[in-house]
């Protein structure tokens, strides 16, 4: 990593430029594709700071003043990434949470080497009640012959993602992000409009106080999930209990855990036979950035990162964190 020490202010664009530099191979391309996600988190967290404002400014479904129809916000989000990156000449495709399909790189523009797979307003039903709400990527390469990406490409293991991160719109915005070279995180100036390199090298604790749970799902728990949810709150005597926190926003629970310590868990149950969250937009990224930061992330019976994708949309039981919290989790749910 690039010592800073030096300087107080570096800017994102900077720091991708030095870290670059560290790799006399690159190409620049996969730094153009994070310049590329830096402008487009900007440009939703003006579009989020705006969201209560809704109302005043024309609800959704019905026409703004210049005509034109209000869109959701997580539709804006979607739209604004694939417009900020789909011309670059770095992406030979994409992926979105919000469509069903992969996203092709229209034949006008020049065709790239890395796939990006996103959600790009996760949390998106928090918004109306003023909590925080993120976006979060990937970015693999593709392996498959031809020039346009293929559902073969993004159907790769966790293991292989070139890139991963995450932008939490809250009381600031921040873009968090690894290539494999650690977890560094950097705070918007909006009175700048640039990210400031404000978390260099980020590690998660090994032990967490927190545990991030919706556990009005208990009864549709196996007795082996539920067994474990009680040893994390102290419940059955063999551990201190963890502080319970769930804002219902993965980015935000994440982000606090990250920092904090803890562990995030959206087990399985007898409704969601896989949980709730999506493997490539979800799972991966932040098991990719919390294993950077020393931490760990499983099914129950699987290192997430190792787990072969069969559909773009595949759903995962998830627990994630600190990396002696999750494997508490291995060990109880093994065989489970
Ligand atoms: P979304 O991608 O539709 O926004 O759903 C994902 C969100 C996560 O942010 C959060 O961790 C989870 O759903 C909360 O689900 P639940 O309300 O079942 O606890
Ligand atoms: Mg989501």
């Amino acid at each position: 990593m690039v010592n800073h020490t030096d300087t107080s202010v570096v800017t994102i664009e900077r720091f991708i430029v030095e870290q670059e530099r560290l790799y006399p191979a690159a190409t620049g391309e996969l730094s153009g594709i994070m310049y590329d996600l830096a402008l487009a988190s900007k440009m939703i967290a003006n579009k989020v700071r705006l969201a209560g404002l809704v109302d005043i400014l024309g609800a959704k479904g019905t026409e703004n003043v210049q005509g034109e129809a209000q869109q959701k916000l997580d539709v804006i989000a979607n739209d604004i990434i694939v417009k900020a990156l789909d011309h670059g000449g770095r992406l030979c495709a994409m992926a979105s949470e919000e469509e069903e399909a992969i996203i092709p790189i229209p034949a006008r523009f020049r065709r790239g080497k890395y796939l990006l797979l996103f959600d790009p307003l996760d949390g998106s039903s928090n918004i109306d009640v003023n909590v925080p709400v993120g976006t979060i990527f990937s970015v693999l390469q593709k392996v498959t012959p031809g020039v346009d990406g293929t559902l073969e490409d993004m159907l790769q293991e966790g293991a292989r993602q070139v890139a991963a991160g995450y932008v939490i719109y809250g009381a600031s915005t921040m873009l968090v992000y690894t290539t494999g070279q650690g977890v560094h995180g950097f705070t918007l100036d909006p009175s700048i409009g640039e990210f400031l390199l404000s978390h260099p090298d980020m590690r998660i604790p090994e032990h967490g106080r927190y545990l991030s749970v919706n556990d009005s799902y208990e009864a549709l728990w196996t007795d082996e999930v539920r067994a474990l949810i009680r040893r994390y709150r102290g419940l059955d005597g063999k551990r201190a209990a963890m502080n319970v926190r769930y804002v219902g926003s993965l980015v935000a629970d994440f982000h606090r855990n990250l920092l904090g310590g803890g562990l995030f868990a959206y087990p399985a149950n007898s409704k969601s036979p896989n949980g709730k969250l999506r493997l490539l937009y979800e799972c991966n990224p932040l098991a990719f950035i919390v294993e950077q930061a020393g931490g760990a992330a499983t099914d129950g019976s699987r290192r997430i990162l190792d787990i072969k994708p069969t559909e773009l949309h595949q759903r995962s039981p998830y627990y994630v964190g600190s990396r002696a919290d999750v494997a508490i989790a291995t060990e109880m749910l093994a065989g489970g």
